[in-house]
């Protein structure tokens, strides 16, 4: 990754009037969240991510999956948004007509300035009753420190005494409608879509970026790795989120 390209990007997203920005896993992981591909730390490296955020896992062991939530929500907690998160928000501020997208389920974005990111695979601040979905306030228990394989009991509803179980999506589940449509509207009615930290493997998230490129935005990517937006991206910003998004916005 070159100066010209983070230059060229700048130019590129300081000429769009209508910005999508799509983020994934990787945006978070320089704020010391593991992205499903590294979260195999520990006890975890027994257990296939995949596999344990799907209804069946938590079906078959409520507390193993209870646990790993809490696990994940408590390392967000004591994480902090980094540059990067804030570029994101100061290009909202700064484009006429900007839409975060966001496949994280952590609340860095909001932390750092997003006011209102489309979160596709819901939020682990969003618990809810398993069985008739009653929103149920997360403990503030923040004394509890990130350990690895804590089994927990998920708590009771308070309405119908159902288990409660983390306001994520999972694997099989669909997405929240009125936030996939939502994505789906600003992805095919932008100029240019920045593309953060996402490996554009799950659907139907993944069809966000390629819904605005089929459309003729403008896409830019950053991911220090290849992905399969290379193929739609006008610019590819072969680095770690945190450095190039503020480049985007000196
Ligand atoms: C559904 C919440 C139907 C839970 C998540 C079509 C084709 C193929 C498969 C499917 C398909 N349609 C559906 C499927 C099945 C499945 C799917 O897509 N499977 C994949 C694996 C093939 N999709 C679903 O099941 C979806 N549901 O379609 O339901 C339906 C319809 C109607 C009615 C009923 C059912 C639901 C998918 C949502 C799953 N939930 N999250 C939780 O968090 O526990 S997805 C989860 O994994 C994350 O949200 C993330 O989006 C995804 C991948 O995780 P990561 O790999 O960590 O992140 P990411 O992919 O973003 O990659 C990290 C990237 O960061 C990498 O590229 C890396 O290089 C980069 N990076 C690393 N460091 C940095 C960096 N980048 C920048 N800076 C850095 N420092």
């Amino acid at each position: 990754m070159t100066e010209p390209e983070t230059a060229r990007a700048a130019a590129l997203l300081g000429q769009a009037p209508r910005v999508v920005v799509f983020t994934g896993a990787g945006m978070s992981a320089e704020s010391g969240v593991p992205t499903f591909r590294d979260a195999l730390t520990g006890l975890w490296q027994r257990y296939d991510p995949q596999a344990l955020a799907t209804p069946e896992a938590f079906h078959a062991d409520p507390e193993l999956v209870y646990g790993w939530y809490e696990w994940r929500r408590q390392t967000v907690r004591l994480a902090e948004p980094h540059a990067g998160h804030r570029a994101v928000a100061a290009i909202e501020k700064r484009v006429p007509q900007a839409v975060l997208v966001t496949q994280n389920v952590d609340d860095l974005h909001e932390r750092a300035g997003s006011v209102a990111p489309l979160h596709l695979h819901g939020s682990l601040f969003a618990p809810r009753c398993s069985r008739c979905s009653h929103p149920v306030p997360v403990a503030d228990d923040t004394t509890l420190e990130p350990t690895e394989g804590r089994r927990i009991p998920p708590p009771r509803c308070p309405r119908c005494a159902a288990p409660v179980r983390p306001g994520v999506v999972w694997f099989g589940e669909a997405l929240p409608p009125e936030a996939l449509e939502a994505a789906v509207e600003a992805a095919a009615n932008c100029d240019l879509l920045l593309t953060v930290g996402t490996s554009g493997l799950v659907y139907p998230a993944a069809e966000i970026p390629q819904v605005a490129a089929r459309r003729g935005a403008t896409v830019i990517q950053i991911n220090p790795l290849p992905t399969p937006l290379d193929e739609v991206s006008r610019v590819n910003l072969r680095g770690p989120a945190a450095q190039l998004l503020p480049a985007l916005v000196r």
